[in-house]
Formats: C-alpha cells, sequence, structure tokens
C-alpha cells in the first residue's frame, strides 16, 4: 500500500505515534510518505520506503493567522496525485481531519478517490475539539472520514458522549516497538545520577496543565523523607517554571534533575525504578507504557485511559486525580522493597508486551484494507 501520514511533527503522543507506525508499516514493504511542517522527531535517519513532504505555508501581512490548514490541504492534493497514494492517514483530529476532508473533495472532482482514516489521540476529543470553536468542524470531518480510529476504549466513549457521529470508532491500542524499547545496561549513568544507590523516579511530559507536573514533586517530597532517591524530570513545557519554582519552596532542588526534551528516552528510563504520570487527563499514557517496557513500575492517576494499561497492584497503583498522600504511600510501598519492586517491574514489562506493536501492526493493516475495501469508487 501506498500511505500518507500527517500528524504534529513535534514532541508529544500522537506523532509519535504516528511516526513509529509509520516507520513499522515501510519495514512491512508499504510506501509511507509524511505529509507534515517539519521532519517528525522520531524519524531519524533515511530509512527505505519511507519519505518526507513539508507543508510550508506561504506568509502574507494580511493573515493574523496563517491558514496552515489550506496548505496542508493543498499538500495533500499535491502528494496524492504525484506519488499516487492509496490511503491518507491522519493522526489528531484538528486540523488534519478537516484538512484531508477538502484534499478529498479537491481530488473528487479530478476523478481520484482517495480515503482517509482519522485517529483520535486525546486532546484534540477531550479539550481543544470539544470546543465550540471547532466543534462543528471537528464533528462533520469526523462523520466524513472513511474511517475512525481511537487509542484507547475510554476516547471512544468521551467521543461518542461528545460528538453525534454516525461512524464506528474502532480502537487500536498504542503499541511498543520493543526493538528501540528496552531495557538496557546504563551503570555509568545511573552512578552518576544516584551515586549512593538511590532510587530513580522519573516523570516524562510536555509540562502542560493537564499533565500534573506539580503533583509529581509533590508527591515526590513525600517519598524523599522514606526513601533516598532522586526525581528525574524530563520534557518541557509552560509548566516548568512553576515546578522549579515549587522544587525552591519545598527545598528539594538538589534532589530533583530537570533534563529538558530529550530524544533517547529508552536510555533514561533504563535507569528508572518507577515512573509518575499524575495527569488530569490522559486518553492513553504511551510514556506510561514506554515506561513498563523498560521495566519501570507506575504510579498515575485515574484518568482517562490509564487504568486501561496500568493494572492496579499488579504494574503499579492508580490513585484519584491530585491525591498526592495516596501516589506518596504507593510509591514507597513498591520502593522499600527490593523484592517487591523486582515483581512489579517483571510485571510492567509483562503488560507491555501485551502491546508489542508485532501484535497492533496487522490490526492497522487490516484496517487499511477494510476501509479501501468499502470507499466507494469515484464517478465523474
Ligand atoms: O498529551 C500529550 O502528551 C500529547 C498528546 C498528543 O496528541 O500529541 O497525547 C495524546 O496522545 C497520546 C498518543 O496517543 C496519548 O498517549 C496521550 O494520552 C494523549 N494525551 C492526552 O490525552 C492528554
Amino acid at each position: 500500500m501506498k500511505v500518507g501520514i500527517v500528524c504534529y511533527p513535534t514532541y508529544g503522543g500522537s506523532g509519535v505515534v504516528a511516526t513509529e507506525l509509520g516507520m513499522a508499516l515501510a519495514r512491512q514493504g508499504h510506501q509511507v510518505h509524511f505529509i507534515t511542517y517539519r521532519e517528525p522527531v522520531r524519524l531519524e535517519g533515511f530509512h527505505e520506503n519511507v519519505f518526507y513532504h513539508e507543508v510550508s505555508a506561504l506568509d502574507y501581512p494580511l493573515f493574523q493567522y496563517q491558514p496552515y490548514e489550506s496548505a496542508l490541504a493543498s499538500k495533500m492534493v499535491d502528494v496524492v496525485k504525484f506519488e499516487r497514494l492509496d490511503l491518507l492517514h491522519v493522526h489528531y483530529a484538528i486540523p488534519h481531519a478537516s484538512a484531508a476532508l477538502m484534499a478529498k473533495s479537491i481530488l473528487r472532482e479530478q476523478g481520484i478517490s482517495i480515503p482517509f482514516i482519522t485517529t483520535l489521540h486525546g486532546t484534540d476529543i477531550t479539550l481543544v475539539g470539544r470546543d465550540p470553536s471547532y466543534r462543528p468542524v471537528v464533528e462533520y470531518s469526523l462523520n466524513h472520514s472513511d474511517g475512525i480510529t481511537s487509542v484507547s476504549k475510554h476516547l471512544k466513549d468521551e467521543t461518542l458522549i461528545n460528538f453525534k457521529l454516525r461512524r464506528e470508532i474502532e480502537v487500536i491500542p498504542n503499541f511498543i516497538d520493543f526493538s528501540r524499547f528496552k531495557k538496557t545496561n546504563k551503570e555509568h549513568f545511573k552512578k552518576a545520577i544516584s551515586p549512593n544507590g538511590e532510587k530513580i523516579i522519573m516523570h516524562v511530559s510536555n509540562f502542560r496543565k493537564v499533565k500534573r507536573v506539580e503533583d509529581v514533586v509533590l508527591m515526590f517530597d513525600k517519598v524523599l523523607p522514606k526513601i533516598p532517591s532522586k526525581l528525574l524530570l524530563v520534557g518541557d513545557g509552560p509548566e516548568r517554571i512553576n515546578t522549579e519554582m515549587l522544587c525552591r519552596e519545598l527545598g528539594n532542588c538538589e534532589h530533583v534533575r530537570f533534563l529538558g526534551k530529550q530524544d533517547a528516552i529508552e536510555d533514561l528510563l533504563a535507569i528508572a525504578d518507577l515512573f509518575v504520570l499524575p495527569s488530569e487527563q490522559e486518553s492513553f499514557g504511551l510514556a506510561a507504557l514506554e515506561a513498563m517496557a523498560c521495566e519501570v513500575p507506575v504510579i498515575s492517576s485515574n484518568a482517562g485511559g490509564i487504568p486501561e494499561i496500568n493494572i492496579q497492584g499488579e504494574t503499579g497503583f492508580l490513585s484519584n486525580v491530585g491525591d498526592v498522600d495516596d501516589m506518596a504511600r504507593n510509591a514507597i510501598y513498591i520502593l522499600e522493597d527490593e523484592t517487591r519492586l523486582k515483581q512489579f517491574k517483571k510485571n510492567a514489562f509483562a503488560q507491555a508486551k501485551r502491546f508489542d506493536i508485532v501484535n497492533i501492526l496487522p490490526v492497522y493493516e487490516a484496517y487499511y484494507r477494510q476501509v479501501l475495501e468499502v470507499s466507494e469508487p469515484v464517478v465523474i
């Protein structure tokens, strides 16, 4: 198949999933064309069967906001025609689904049929998409998608509650590429971070408000007196400054390291003992699953789709959003006993294995085939 993938190329779950899916499809022999405004962060190096088409939106003094959606739709038209694509797969509904719909309509008039699948990732539904400023367009473009997938059961339910959809939503969970995410020996690095064998607690996110990074620091502050430990905060975003201020207020800065944006997350996860994800909203929680793949148990909130991956008392623990006391109690429980910690690590890995890309990729391929089979031919 020749597939066009549209996504946000920046750090963020949906772009990561789109990129890894594209690369896996390419390894299976499909031809994959990424259509984005910048090269996706995880698309490093040269890959046979992978092509990249940059969307550039002409700027003009009249525009207060650049019409990116029009530029994207125009690029899709061009790539579909020139590369003779079979299918478009857009990740994150806004504005990718409506841009794909526009491209599809333009191509239809030229006698070209191009079905498109929209994958819902989370805030495109739960936060941004249902805002009145976008809602009618999101609903319309979902109803005109040839296929819709959602990364968790919870997100599917949320979508059906918030939008009047005439289309079925297929749940296809996110996945792990175990050739990349596996525990490796990084003893030298561990020694540098925790010279006295302190436990390493880690959080990775884009530091947006929904991630509640301050809860990570508050929880850590309660764990620290009981368990000698270090906190690694990976990522960057609007809440970083408040988080740094909180560390200063609590006086625990010497035990907290802000590492900023990092590419090789797996190298950092290799030295972690515990991962914390206290989000207010999380349709899936890919960051937690990546941690589990590297044998790291998870302390999380019970928001959104997280309970579909983190199993209470087995791979970690789940608490109500904001209940930092409970999170701290659970963290201490896991970390205070070596045998227990080992068991949690083992369970976390076993759970992540259920989401091996080897199992999920064929589900996407089958769904692509299904959509292609039923998509209407163009009659002009
Ligand atoms: O919140 C993020 O980290 C970014 C966001 C995105 O769409 O780029 O992530 C969403 O998609 C990820 C991949 O499917 C999910 O793992 C995240 O749970 C989801 N984020 C939220 O729902 C807040």
